[in-house]
């Protein structure tokens, strides 16, 4: 599991190299910035259950299917595992965001994440939408500009996206 600092270092150490200019360059903006990330992370966190919950239910409007009889998501044992599914998914969304690397849900959360949904039957395709759906919720709450000192998170925000798409991706 790697964050952005060890995740340089592990590349420069592959090259035999000490960190360029451009590198430390990288890290330090993301020291001086690390309130705002911090800010996205803690709003992500504390609006969770939120994201997941309004995610599910544009999805389950777009994909009536999976809730009718003999959906993936039919019956209250099946619903509540894809509940459960997007939140991991959100969680470890958070995890990448703080650390500024996605090895951790790579790791963790993605890897095999296909196959398994492949084994149980359950539509990658649209655990997709649904991850796609809790990041268009996600980044309107980070991005949210009340109650919050005013600055550019454009870079930020786009750098959680892909968070997000990476999660989509791999299931899709
Ligand atoms: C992944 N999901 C399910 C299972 C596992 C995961 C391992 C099988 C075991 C169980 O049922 O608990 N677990 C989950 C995950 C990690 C993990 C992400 C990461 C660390 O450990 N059904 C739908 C939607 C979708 C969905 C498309 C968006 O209609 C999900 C939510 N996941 C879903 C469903 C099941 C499941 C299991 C319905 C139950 C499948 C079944 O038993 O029929």
């Amino acid at each position: 599991m790697f964050d952005a600092f060890t995740k340089v270092v592990a590349q420069a150490d592959a090259r035999g190299q000490f960190l360029n200019a451009s590198e430390i360059d990288a890290l330090a903006a993301m020291v001086s910035e690390s309130n705002k990330r911090l800010d996205a992370v803690n709003r992500i966190t504390s609006n969770a259950s939120t994201i997941v919950a309004s995610a599910a239910r544009q999805l389950f409007a777009q994909q009536p299917a999976l809730i009718a009889p003999g959906g993936n998501a039919y019956t209250s044992r099946r619903m509540a595992a894809c509940l459960r599914d997007m939140e991991i998914i959100l969680r470890y969304v958070t995890y990448s965001a703080f650390t500024g690397d996605s090895s951790v849900m790579e790791d963790r959360c993605l890897n095999g994440l296909r196959e398994t949904y492949l084994a149980l039957g359950t539509p990658g395709a649209s655990v997709a939408a649904g991850v796609n759906l809790m990041k268009d919720a996600a980044l309107a709450i980070v991005n949210d500009k009340a109650g919050i000192a005013a600055g550019d998170c454009a870079s930020l925000s786009s750098e959680i996206g892909t968070y997000f798409d990476k999660a989509a991706a791999s299931v899709a």
